[in-house]
């Protein structure tokens, strides 16, 4: 320092050399090197994407860096590693999280800005991976990101889909799907290790034989061998060195496999086996909430699966420890139970493979996995048709009946006989047809059990796992979900988060609950009007987006009303837009009625084979067209469906929200995590006491939270005294005019089938208590209309509510696994002597 460098500048030479630095000037450097090395251009003729490529690379090149830092630092120490295995990762576009997490977001924006470019514009340029349908994947990315941040060790395992969840575009107000081409401009964010790849079998038979040492063999013949083959992403935690890895397979055909048809001459016949493997791979099945029970989508589960155990033994027996020790070295956790066959593979490697004895393999086995349980609903419960399985997967099939037999065995004697509940525990369902229950198989398997909010895990003890929590009470506990501030707020909503820190400071990033600090300034009035503005301004860009994207001008001023997320029933969309109607025929009624302006904002896809979800759909978008242009409402009304969600539309939703809108049938959403966003993000939310609504809402306090609807309880009640939806549907006339409305064709061009299905749903069965809660809903909407008049007051209530949400940062629940589950520490990652940026 005494030799004239000041402190930066010693930093930059401790930390920084002249390819990774973090400084303006070396990262303009370094784009351009990039942009000539990597994309072979200069500036003069380079495309956006040029420079988003030399852009990514630039960032790409800092990872690496830290990357390999903590893979050694990993490898030389004795550190228990948590294995996550999720079948779906909906990661969102990496670059902007990148430049957030290195803390080189400004820096990089400084660097382009002075080569005449906009950081946004390359931002934009990012087609995201969307390898995950909804809550469920986003949870696993959040999850990455915390574990990173929180310096644990991680690998995610995952399918590297050659095509991701399906974009939507909206024709005629109908749902029309495309293939998602993610990978169309190539993905600078990932390394393939051809190097990494294990062949897995599928199909065939097996036979069992005694060896000369007169131990049991076994030996599985299959008809199908596939490669997968690794391909790596970087996921950098928030300011430290921390780089985890998210390892996703990719199948193959194997180097050796078409030999035979070759010197048989048989070309094509050598070519169709190679796009049966690569068909492994290829697409994500875009439901959500429901079980396909194909073929393809087991193979795809055992594939990623049995690359990822391999792979992890291989991890454990190089650093020189016994395959009986690997849990010592791994805790890996299932995320649902689509991994679950992971149980049966592990035993099965470790039996056959590793020639360990059963009870042996058992133990390890055992201590090893945990399941996390995300839905109460029985059409999402995974079950395998026997068959179907043996002819994919024969030896697990023996594998899975011994872990049965000796599990019922077991279990007999602790119930004393009683079949009914021996049943409901066997692994294996009888019936017509047997199949296999993949929820038990985990439980089975695996010594700890969750749920992901307070009242799931409650209901899960209470009924779809009630024997199972009978049986080992020990292993069952509630983790709530989480969501991670860096993308959710400092990346997706930077005005907020400058406003917040100019209050409170930057540690809020990561420890949400200094967001607490934020409460006294509730009733600051030039706070309050800073928070107006920051909402206003990210309203006016939303409304800007919308008017882009469909055409329909909406009011920045008016409430923004925002429900976003998959189509679904239990999700109750359709509730909703019974409350638009409602509010339509007010006016209608009487055109001077005082309404205060709302937008409507619907996003969310349904599934392809998803008739309902789809109508409802439909629906929205035709009740839009009629509501948008019918000039009584006076543009008072607006109904907007924002096609394609993902996670880039919802990073510029979330921020916009005055109103978030969690309405599901009580019992029917296990946590939620855009709850949470919107919450985060300032938004009040009108909800039931359903998933991680029931935690927000003690948290933000009840004065700060609209509540409606039946309790979880009241709809089992309600169910068993013999719901009839028709009673409220006859003696509710707004219910009714709206109702008859939708099935006369008034917003259907006099069209009266289209919602017919819909509509018989609702009247004669009503599953999911949408006539029953109308009422309750409407009112509360009331009551939110009234409440927002006063616009200071309101800003006060979404101040609180976002000072009050500390506890839904994913940092937490990662914290909660780590110290309850996993039994993990932090290894902190340094880089030339330092630890953090
Ligand atoms: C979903 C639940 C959500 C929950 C996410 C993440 C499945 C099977 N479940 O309520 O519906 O927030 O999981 O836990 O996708």
């Amino acid at each position: 320092q005494d030799k004239g460098l000041d402190k930066k500048e010693v930093q930059n030479v401790l930390v920084e050399d002249a390819r990774t630095g973090l400084d303006v000037e070396t990262l303009k450097k370094a784009i351009l090197n990039n942009l000539f090395y990597v994309q072979g251009k200069y500036p003069e003729i380079a495309t956006r994407n040029d420079y988003y490529m030399a852009l990514a690379y630039t960032v790409r090149d800092r990872l690496l860096q830290r990357w390999v830092a903590s893979v050694k630092q990993y490898l030389e120490g004795k550190h228990r590693i948590v294995s996550y295995l999720s079948a779906e990762y909906l990661l969102g576009p990496h670059l902007g999280n990148n430049l957030v997490n290195l803390g080189i977001y400004k820096e990089a924006e400084q660097a382009l800005h002075e080569m005449g470019l906009n950081l946004d514009w390359l931002i934009e340029k990012e087609i995201e991976p969307g390898l995950g349908n909804g809550g469920l994947g986003r949870l696993a990315a959040c999850y990455m990101d915390s574990l990173a941040t929180l310096e644990v060790p991680a690998i995610g395992y995952g399918i590297r889909y050659q095509f991701g969840i399906f974009e939507q575009d909206i024709r005629d107000g109908w749902q029309v799907e495309d293939t998602d081409n993610w990978l169309r401009r190539g993905n600078p964010w990932e390394i393939a290790r051809r190097e990494i790849s294990y062949d897995i079998k599928l199909g065939g038979y097996v036979q069992h034989y005694m060896d000369r040492d007169g131990k049991f063999r076994t030996i599985w013949t299959p008809d199908l061998i596939v490669k997968g083959v690794a391909y790596d992403t970087p996921i950098v935690g928030y300011k430290v060195n921390t780089t985890n890895t998210l390892r996703l397979w990719k199948s193959e055909a194997p180097n050796s496999f078409d030999f035979q048809s070759f010197n048989s001459g048989d070309y094509s016949n050598a070519v169709n086996q190679k796009i049966i493997c690569e068909n492994i791979s290829k697409v994500l099945y875009p439901n959500d909430e429901t079980r396909s029970g194909k073929v393809l989508r087991l193979q795809q589960q055992y594939f990623f699966v049995s690359c990822s155990l391999q792979d992890m033994i291989g991890i454990h027996l190089r650093q020189g420890e016994r395959i009986e020790d690997f849990q010592t070295t791994f805790a890996v956790q299932l995320n649902d139970t689509h991994p679950a066959v992971a149980i049966a593979e592990m035993m099965r490697l470790l039996v056959d493979e590793y020639d360990l004895e059963w009870v042996d393999a058992w133990r390890v086995t055992t201590r090893t996995f945990a399941y996390t349980n995300h839905t109460l609903l029985p059409e999402a419960l995974e079950k395998w048709d026997m068959e179907l399985f043996a002819s994919v997967l024969p030896r697990h099939l023996e594998i899975i009946q011994e872990i049965n037999r000796r599990f019922l065995d077991e279990v007999t004697v602790r119930v004393y006989g009683d079949q009914e509940k021996i049943s409901s525990l066997s692994i294996i369902g009888e019936g017509p047809r047997r199949y296999i229950k993949m929820a038990n198989l985990a439980c089975a398997g695996s010594f700890a059990i969750n749920g992901v909010a307070a009242l799931h895990t409650e209901l899960l003890k209470q009924t779809v796992l009630k024997d199972w929590y009978a049986l080992s009470p020990e292993k069952f506990s509630n983790k709530t979900n989480g969501v991670t501030p860096r993308r959710w707020m400092v990346l997706s909503n930077p005005k907020l988060t400058e406003l917040i820190s100019s209050k409170i400071g930057e540690n809020w990033i990561k420890h949400l609950d200094e967001l607490k600090n934020l409460e006294k300034f509730a009733d600051d009035p030039e706070f309050l009007q800073q928070w107006m503005d920051v909402k206003l301004e990210m309203k006016t860009q939303l409304a800007q987006r919308i008017v882009n994207r469909t055409n329909i001008k909406v009011d920045p001023e008016s409430i923004f009303d925002i429900q976003v997320k998959r189509i679904h029933e239990y999700k109750r969309q359709h509730l909703n837009i019974l409350h638009v109607i409602t509010l339509y025929n007010r006016i209608k009624q009487n055109p001077e009625a005082e309404i205060v302006p709302r937008t409507f904002v619907f996003a969310g896809k349904a599934a392809p084979g998803y008739k309902q979800a789809k109508l409802i759909i439909k629906l929205i978008n035709s009740v839009g067209e009629i509501v948008n242009k019918d000039p009584d409402v006076k543009g008072r009304l607006k109904v907007v469906f924002y096609p394609n969600y993902n996670v880039t539309n919802a990073q510029k939703i979330y921020p916009a929200a005055d109103l978030s809108e969690q309405i599901s049938t009580a019992g029917k959403e296990a946590s939620g995590t855009g709850n949470m966003k919107l919450s985060l993000n300032g938004a009040l939310t009108i909800g039931t006491l359903d998933g991680a609504n029931v935690e927000i809402r003690e948290c933000v306090g009840e004065e700060n939270f609209f509540l409606f609807g039946l309790t979880a309880e009241e709809v089992e009640n309600t169910k068993s005294d013999g719901y009839n939806p028709f009673h409220f549907y006859e003696n509710n006339p707004n219910l009714k005019l709206a109702l008859d409305q939708i099935s006369n064709g008034y917003f259907s061009h006099l069209d009266d089938t289209i919602f017919k299905d819909l509509i018989n749903s609702l009247l004669y069965d009503d599953q999911f208590m949408v006539l029953a809660d109308y009422q309750s809903y409407v009112d509360c909407q009331d009551q939110v209309a009234e409440a927002f008049k006063d616009k200071v007051k309101w800003a006060r209530m979404s101040i609180l509510n976002v000072a009050r949400m500390g506890k839904f940062s994913s940092d937490r629940s990662i914290r909660e696994y780590c110290d309850e589950i996993w039994k993990v520490k932090s290894v902190p990652v340094t880089l030339n002597g330092t630890s953090s940026k």
